[in-house]
């Protein structure tokens, strides 16, 4: 399960100064098959940069020559840059003028006369109104940026692509007092005072780096410093900066950070390569986090942590999204993207790395479990939905909305397979090769397949459909027992729905990791036909064609298949499996996550028996069959409590409606919570024992980050969500205790959402007071205090929501309270944003409205459950669609909305 933000907006939205820049002409595609070598390249950059209260001056000096690789001649130099007002400009020394260079929104053009150049250029922007928060912005009092993908051309000229890599110098320059902390990227060379009270500090950054790397932070900041010693003993210094007010909660990250360095030296061999590495924190910020050469910024909620104000969720994504960005030293910075075709060969790669570092850190199966039923619902949807494309994308309008699920998650799992068909030693070989091969350059998807496979000598030629085909493929599974011969044949049937733009798919490689269990649920020896002898008892086999069978001899009795063990490849697998089988896989299985999968197969059948009851209009019936297995994991002690958690959560209302034909959200979400209640009411024994078992030990044990305890109370907090499906008397009490007197925030939490959600409205109103009242000034903690609320079921969600937009801790211009009420409320209150009336789809549509003004990254991505519209019934369709249209027609649209809504309403 995974946390929400959630958010309500006020109407502060009529304060704006000025709308972002809109296009007024339709954006252009841009596609990967007209990628050229740029023309010219910027051996330096230096930047000065005065920081006042009402505007910004920059001044860029950037040295530059003809790219050799690019052909004879002197074209016309063509450098990025929008918001810009422009106030001088030099080509070696000499002031141009007007005719000397022609200047769009866009752009600003010139002639070069020599091969080799200095352009200085000063401009004056205004940081102090960008809501976009793109490029350099104010989050509270500081200063920011945030330049991936195309922000650098919000700050100056420049040549704003990845494959021109520099060497830069900055200076900033701001008044003293407001900003004592001035940073930058790279190694601080120089500072000094100025007169009328302002300071200034210059930094160096030894490595070439693309603009979008580059960061600059100056505010009133206070940090939390530490040293890590490499592995060739050089001391890092490790610095985290954030408000004064925050800095009792910086530990967990710090903590986080050099158990990251000490990982990656262990298991890639990367060791950190500056004197200094810095992260700062920052509310305002468009997502988690961003790698900036040894000036990471960080969305605040991923760094802050602490017992009282974070839950465990929160400690864990901080210690990830830490990993994730200092794991891109290597896979990002050091070698990083030729295009922005090329985004996965960074996030893919840095996700893979930041979900192996966690499985380290804690428990790899519960790891595996979280990753796959967040891909399976988020990922899945989205590549059978409108904005479906490749993990290698062949064309976008706005590279924004291309920081997708497909791109992260699905790109981290194709890296994973080459990792499961490789093994872990070539692996790492082919990844050295890469680093080795490719440090200080911008490369392809294509290049580091290539070091895979010259590290490992495998073709990986047809495993590459990976990156350049889209959908999820599916996987049909048959068997066949040949009792006589002792031979059991395994038929994998592989097909890919069409996705936009791609009617036609070859066929994958899937690689099955398999077992084969023998009716005491033993595991089996596997010797396939031809083989002289078994090979051990599970094994990998790459399915390669549109069918392909696979025969296994030697077997006396007919064996049951743990089929995608560790979920080994992306795709939707089914084999007839009935629900005593999958009974006794969730008993036997050896593999952690195919016994948790075991389960989910089950309870899906059992839900959707349930869904079709509902629908027909009969009493529905609970096959007690998924009591009993529930039972048997509750009572099993020996189970890790995190696994039992895992195997107590149903799946998602989410997931179930993303395996409909057709989604019928009411009739999921009556099904499910008729399931969950009959649970309860059947299991009350075993969850109260576990409940008081587990509070007991919250009660008397100090709160710790750390798995064993994160797996005690995430059973503890399940547990207690069943029970209160009870209405008794003394769980509603046990409840109030843990929500009153829990030492932490996961407890307390977790403890206000099920309150929220019973039936005990008095005492709900109560704790959501006395919470907003005690974590008034905590913004983090009343995302939320946001989000419970949003995403509580009960009648009249959307009143709340629409009331709570005019709290005075709202603000739609802070993404994370965006996300706290807006998506909290569209993505997981399923039954309430599908609301018939269509209220919550005319909602959204205002805010998407609204924010389009604002901040189109947000916009475009508080939009996406709007795009799904294809999935619901007809009338839902028509409503939907609706309010896309209105959103189209509602004036000029940022390129972000426009490519969305384009897409959405091309389906039809
Ligand atoms: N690389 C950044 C994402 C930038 C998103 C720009 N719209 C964070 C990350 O993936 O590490
Ligand atoms: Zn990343």
């Amino acid at each position: 399960m995974t946390e929400s933000f959630s958010f309500p907006f006020s109407v502060l939205l009529l304060e704006l100064d000025e709308a972002p820049l809109m296009r007024t002409e339709q954006p252009k595609m841009i596609y990967l098959k007209d990628y050229q070598v740029p023309d010219y390249l910027i051996d330096e950059t230096h930047l000065t940069f005065e920081l006042f209260e009402d505007h910004t001056l920059v001044h860029a000096q950037l040295v530059m020559r003809r790219n050799p690789e690019a052909g004879a001649g002197l074209p016309l130099l063509v450098l990025d840059g929008q918001q810009l007002e422009l106030l001088e400009l030099k080509l070696d020394d000499q002031v141009l003028v007007a005719g000397d260079y022609q200047l769009s929104d866009s752009q600003l053009s010139l002639q070069p006369t020599h091969e080799q150049f200095v352009i200085d250029s000063s401009v004056r922007i205004h940081p102090e109104s960008n809501t976009a928060l793109e490029g350099l912005y104010k989050s509270g009092s500081m200063f920011c940026t945030q330049c991936e993908a195309e922000g650098f051309r919000k700050i100056t000229y420049y040549l704003d692509r990845p494959d021109v890599m520099s060497k830069f110098t900055t200076t900033l320059s701001a008044e003293q007092h407001r900003y004592p902390v001035l940073l930058s990227n790279g190694n601080p060379i120089a500072s000094g005072t100025e007169e009328g009270g302002r300071h200034w500090a210059t930094w160096e950054d030894p490595f070439r780096k693309p603009a979008y790397l580059f960061a600059l932070v100056a505010g009133d900041l206070w940090c939390v410093e530490d040293t890590f010693t490499t592995m060739s003993q050089r001391d890092v210094a490790l610095r985290i900066y954030v408000e004064p007010e925050n800095i009792d909660k910086v530990q967990h990250a710090m903590d986080s950070l050099k158990k990251s360095m000490k990982w990656d030296e262990e298991v890639y061999g990367r060791e950190y390569d500056l004197d200094i590495f810095m992260i700062v924190a920052v509310n305002d910020f468009n997502m988690g986090a961003m790698e900036n050469k040894g000036l990471n910024i960080f969305n605040s909620s991923c760094v802050l942590a602490r017992a009282e104000t974070a839950t465990d969720a929160a400690h864990q994504r901080v210690e990830a999204v830490v990993a994730h960005e200092y794991f891109h030293n290597w896979s990002g910075n050091r070698v990083t993207c030729r295009d922005w075709f090329q985004l996965s060969l960074k996030e893919g790669f840095t996700v893979f790395r930041d979900a192996e570092f966690s499985a380290d850190m804690h428990s790899r199966t519960v790891k595996r479990i979280e990753d796959v039923a967040y891909l399976r619902t988020h990922q899945f949807a989205e590549d059978a939905g409108p904005m479906a494309h490749p993990v290698r994308p062949d064309a976008y309008m706005e590279i924004s909305n291309f920081y997708t699920l497909t791109i992260y998650e699905k790109g981290a799992e194709v890296l994973r397979m080459i990792h499961t068909l490789l093994g872990a030693e070539l692996f790492r070989k082919g990844s050295d090769l890469y680093f080795a091969r490719h440090d200080g350059q911008a490369v392809t998807c294509d290049d580091f397949v290539k070091a895979m496979e010259d590290a490992s000598g495998i073709d990986l030629a047809q495993f590459k459909r990976w990156y350049s085909q889209a959908g999820t493929p599916q996987l049909v599974v048959s068997e066949h027992y040949d009792a006589l011969a002792q031979r059991y044949t395994l038929t994998f049937a592989q097909s890919c729905p069409a996705t936009p733009g791609q009617s036609e798919k070859q066929p994958f490689v899937i690689p099955v990791a398999l077992g084969l269990l023998d009716a005491q649920g033993n595991a089996l020896p596997l010797q396939l036909a031809g083989e002289a002898q078994a090979q051990g008892v599970q094994r990998v086999l790459s399915v390669t064609e549109a069918q392909q069978s696979f025969t296994f001899v030697n077997l006396a009795e007919q064996p049951l298949p743990s089929l995608l063990r560790g979920f080994s490849a992306p795709v939707k697998l089914s084999f007839p499996y009935s629900r005593d089988q999958l009974m006794f896989l969730m008993q036997h299985d050896s593999d952690g996550f195919n016994r948790w999968e075991a389960g989910q197969q089950l309870a899906v059948q059992v839900l959707q028996e349930l869904i079709g009851q509902q629908q027909r209009g009969e009493p529905m019936l609970l096959d007690p069959r998924l009591v009993t297995a529930l039972r048997s994991v509750l009572e099993n002690h020996s189970l890790d409590s995190a696994m039992v958690a895992e195997m107590l959560s149903l799946p998602g209302e989410g997931y179930l409606a993303e395996l409909a034909e057709q989604a019928d959200v009411e009739a999921i979400h009556a099904a499910r919570e008729f399931a969950r209640a009959r649970l309860a009411e059947a299991l009350f024994e075993p969850l109260w024992a576990r409940y008081q078992a587990n509070r007991q030990v919250s009660r008397s044990t100090p709160y710790q980050a750390e798995a064993a305890h994160f797996a005690r109370r995430s059973l503890q907090n399940i547990a207690l969500s069943y029970l209160m499906l009870c209405n008794r008397g003394e769980v509603l009490e046990a409840c109030v205790e843990q929500f009153d007197t829990a030492d932490n925030m996961t407890e307390r939490l977790a403890a206000l959402a099920v309150l929220v959600n019973s039936p005990a409205e008095e005492a709900a109103q109560r704790a959501l007071a006395q919470f907003a009242e005690c974590f008034a000034d905590n913004p983090l903690v009343m995302d939320q205090w946001f989000s419970v609320q949003a995403a509580c079921q009960r009648p009249g969600a959307l009143a709340r929501v629409q009331a709570l937009m005019n709290h005075a801790a709202f603000s739609l211009k802070n993404p994370n309270k965006v996300r706290a009420l807006i998506g909290a409320f569209a993505n997981q209150n399923l039954v309430h944003f599908h609301a018939a009336d269509g209220a919550g789809y005319r909602f959204l549509a205002d805010q998407v409205i609204a924010l389009n003004r604002l901040n189109p990254q947000i916009a475009a991505r508080q939009l996406l459950p709007l795009t799904r519209w294809a999935r619901y019934d007809a009338p839902r369709q028509a409503l939907m669609r609706n309010e896309l249209l209105r959103i189209r027609d509602s004036g000029s649209l940022s390129s972000d909305v426009f490519e969305v809504l384009d897409k959405s309403l091309r389906t039809a």
